[in-house]
Parts: structure tokens; sequence; C-alpha cells
């Protein structure tokens, strides 16, 4: 599969806002226009301005977006740098995570070693929902690959699998801006429309086999 904004996110900066890869309406009913509009339009852009306005004139700003990650991870003096670019990525990722098309089970090695991991595609579904639900305040739960297991994790606020060496497969935003308009306090069910409805394996596919 093609994965939109792969060339954003390669480029060097001024970074570029990555394209949406499908229409705001796309997710509805269970995401609506309004709350991608605000995500994407307000939140996703402004990280992408923050960053170009912190890397300019400095040693990064040859760098890909991922490299610039990676080496400003853990780093405190630069940790705004750090959580703009991460998020500029995160969302990026968190975009294609979903599939306006709904849910395609996985095939093939993904499915194996999903299996492998977890028992069941079911176990793996149920503990991606539990861990986004349990993220205390902001930030994500992930799908990734570790070494030869696929694992779930939980990051806080800007926090990325990426600065980790893990490999990403899917990403559920749980800053309270990705679901409060539809859902307001009740996430178990933004989660649920994630993992029953949205959910794209074939972008998880693509990212397990290397994009
Ligand atoms: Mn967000």
């Amino acid at each position: 599969m093609e994965i939109k904004g792969l060339n954003q996110i390669r480029a060097a900066s001024p970074f570029e806002l990555p394209p949406m890869p499908y229409s705001k309406a796309a997710l509805e009913p269970y995401i609506s226009e309004k709350t991608l509009s605000f995500h994407y339009e307000k939140h996703h852009k402004k990280y992408v301005t923050t960053a170009n306005e912190l890397i300019k004139g400095t040693p990064f700003e040859k760098m890909g977006l991922e490299q610039v990650i990676k080496e400003t991870a853990g780093k405190n003096e630069f940790e705004k740098l750090f959580n703009n670019a991460a998020q500029i990525w995160n969302h990026w990722f968190y975009w294609n995570s979903l599939d306006p098309r709904g849910v395609k089970k996985p095939q093939g090695e993904l499915l194996k070693q999903i299996e492998n991991s977890f028992g069941s595609f079911e176990q793996c579904i149920k503990e991606l929902g539990d861990a986004a639900i349990a993220q205390f305040g902001s930030g994500y739960a992930w799908l990734v690959k570790d070494g030869s297991a696929i694992k779930v994790i939980k990051t806080s606020n800007a926090q990325t699998p990426l600065a980790k060496n893990q490999t990403a497969l899917l990403a559920i935003d749980v800053w309270e801006h990705a679901y409060y308009l539809d859902y307001q306090n009740r996430r178990p069910d933004y989660v649920s429309a994630f993992v029953e409805k949205m959910a794209n394996w074939e972008f998880a596919q693509a990212c397990f086999e290397g994009y």
C-alpha cells in the first residue's frame, strides 16, 4: 500500500504538514469532521510551525524528521524541539492508523507473530484497547514490533516508540483533543470505536514489513 505523507516525514526542514490520508468527514460517525478539523488544522499544524521555529539555525536543520526525533530524545536541552517534532510524526502515524473503510484483520506473518505474542488476534485487540483506556492523562497506546515480539505499550505526552528503537504498527491518540468533542469523558467508547471499526491493519502490515 502507498503510505500518505512519507515524503514529508523523510524530508529535511522546514517540515511540512503531512497530508491527511482521507477527507475530514471520512471517519464519521466515529470521529466527527469537527474533531478531525481541529486536530489536524490546529494541533498537528501547530507542532509543525513550532518545530520549524525551534530548528532554524541549528544542526538539526539538515536532518529528516525521524533523525531529529532520535537525536533529541531524552535530552533536556532539546525537550521542546523533541516534543514538537515527535508530535508531527505521532500524528502522521495516527492518521494512517485509522481506516475509513473499516477493519480488515491482519494476515500472514504479522498475524502469526501477533498470535505468538498474545495467543490470539482478539487478545491483542483487547490489550491494545485496555492500554489506551489505562494511559493516565495525555499520550498514546501503541502496537509495536520489538525485536521478534509484538507488544502493546503506552506512552505519555509526545513520547514515541520511534525513539526507543521499536517499530510502531498502530497508534491510538488518547489526548483529550482526539475525542473530547465527540465522546467527552467516555474514552472507552472512543477506544472501542478505534479497535473495532477503524484500526488500519493494512498500514500495520506495511509498517511491519518496513515502509
Ligand atoms: Mn493529538
